[in-house]
């Protein structure tokens, strides 16, 4: 549809990427969450900037801030097809570059203004603020339109969630025709819905503004001393205590069959984190990422097809209800309900079961990984059973709430030195 086209063509993409992600605990140490590995090939910013793209979307501005190397140069990496001279963009504005005398975007909301100049610069009539970590397909194209025929100030992105996972969000109320008549940000005690006591209506933290008025915004935002200069604790609760706000449902916006259930994740937490990557091993997975047209673009090393081996011994190396990566050798393994990155290599009598395994891993011979976590790069040394006592897990280990143990080559290195 023409009409449509022009409104992606009018609009830019402003990701949020510097928020550190600490409840990943030692997989965000050196990287940022947006950066953190996801689904075999891809990493989490992938998804919002694959949404972008497939929505129509060609001037997207990445603001980038904790732990930025391995994000940046991701990006450097994969995200290299927007043309100039197709007035398209993709812009990577470190928080250290800007500004003489603050290093740090003070806030989600600074962020933006500290770039206001380069967003005039792409002359755009709409910008949709995005967050760079989480997962899910939504066409943007579709709230845009919203707001453009709605009027409001803003158009906030929401979605229901469990009741008693509602304190991390921002909870809103609406009346029939969409407008949000309250918002929490981050409540302790969080409203239900009206339909449902265990349901609260969440805000993805994804907004809609006209450029000419969120920069006037901003520009305000900048001199009050009272505010934080975030979107959801200072600009949106403003603007919904002046009626000016209303909420996009992301059922009517995301990417899925007809029928299928709509699909969010924010894999805040290691458990969160594992199931999302263990899900994908489902006979029929939620996330399909096998859909064609709604690709989830990224960056992909250049590696041989996974090769499975028989060892010496005859023992065969397999995969059942597991994902593989390219560049991966499975060598007398047995792996089972398991996701595996690229070039990763093990070695006969070792078994994988329910483990989501980073790039670059090696396990040696007769290690049992059962519900894991194993960080980039790490080399599991022979013989490590790992998710069979969870009380000697924890001596090494970063266990989890739900018994997921995240391994690091720290871990163990600091588990060998003691070990002598
Ligand atoms: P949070 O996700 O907790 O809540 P925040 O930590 O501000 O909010 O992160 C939002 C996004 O901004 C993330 O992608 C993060 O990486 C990024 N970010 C954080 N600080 C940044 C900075 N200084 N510079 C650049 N990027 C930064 C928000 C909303 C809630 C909403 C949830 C949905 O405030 O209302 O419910 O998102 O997850
Ligand atoms: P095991 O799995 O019995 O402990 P190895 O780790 O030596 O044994 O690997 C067995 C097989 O895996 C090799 O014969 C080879 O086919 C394949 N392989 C291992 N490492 C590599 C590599 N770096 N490049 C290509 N193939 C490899």
């Amino acid at each position: 549809m023409p009409q449509n086209r022009r409104l992606t063509q009018r609009s830019m993409a402003f990701v949020l990427a510097g928020g550190r992600g600490s409840r990943l605990r030692e997989l965000t140490d050196r990287r940022v969450k947006p950066a953190v590995y996801f689904g075999g090939k891809s990493r989490i910013i992938d998804f919002a900037l694959s949404n972008a793209m497939n929505s129509g979307i060609r001037k997207i501005a990445i603001a980038t801030q904790y732990k930025a190397h391995s994000l940046i140069r991701h990006l450097q990496r994969g995200w290299t097809f927007f043309r100039a001279e197709r007035n398209e963009f993709l812009d990577i504005l470190p928080a250290s570059q800007r500004m003489d005398n603050e290093n740090w975007y003070r806030g989600t909301a600074d962020a933006v203004t500290q770039n206001i100049d380069i967003v005039d610069s792409y002359d755009v009539d709409y910008i949709i603020i995005l967050a760079g970590d989480h997962i899910y397909k939504m066409d943007y194209e579709v709230m845009i339109r919203e707001h453009a025929e709605s009027g409001a100030d803003v158009t906030v992105g929401c979605l229901t969630v469990p009741r008693e996972e509602a304190s991390a969000f921002g909870v809103m109320a609406t009346d029939a025709s969409g407008k949000i008549t309250s918002f929490l940000e981050k409540p302790k005690d969080p409203p239900s819905t009206p339909e449902d006591p265990n349901l609260a209506l969440a805000s993805m933290g994804i907004y809609v503004f006209s450029w000419p008025f969120l920069r006037d915004l901003l520009r305000r935002d900048a001199e009050d001393p009272n505010s934080s200069h975030d979107f959801g604790h200072d600009l949106i609760p403003a603007i919904v205590a002046r009626g000016g706000a209303r909420a996009h449902r992301f059922d009517e916006s995301c990417v899925r069959a007809p029928g299928a259930p709509s699909y969010w994740r924010d894999v805040g937490t290691v458990d969160a984190y594992w199931q999302a990557n263990i899900d994908l091993t489902n006979f029929t997975p939620e996330l399909n990422l096998w859909d064609q047209d709604w690709p989830i673009w990224t960056y992909s090393e250049m590696t041989p097809p996974a090769k499975f081996i028989h060892d010496e011994e005859g023992r065969r190396g397999s995969a059942v209800s597991s994902m593989v990566s390219g560049g991966c050798i499975i060598s007398g393994t047995e792996v089972r309900n398991s996701l595996l990155f690229t070039q990763v290599h093990t070695n006969s009598f070792a078994t994988l079961d329910h483990a989501v395994v980073l790039p670059y891993v090696v396990v040696n011979r007769h290690a049992r990984l059962h519900r894991a976590v194993i960080d980039r790069g790490v080399v599991i040394p022979e013989g490590l059973v790992v998710g069979e006592d969870p009380e000697d897990d924890a001596k090494w280990f970063r266990v989890s709430e739900k018994g997921i143990t995240l391994i690091t080559q720290e871990m163990l290195d600091k588990r060998a030195a003691s070990l002598g």
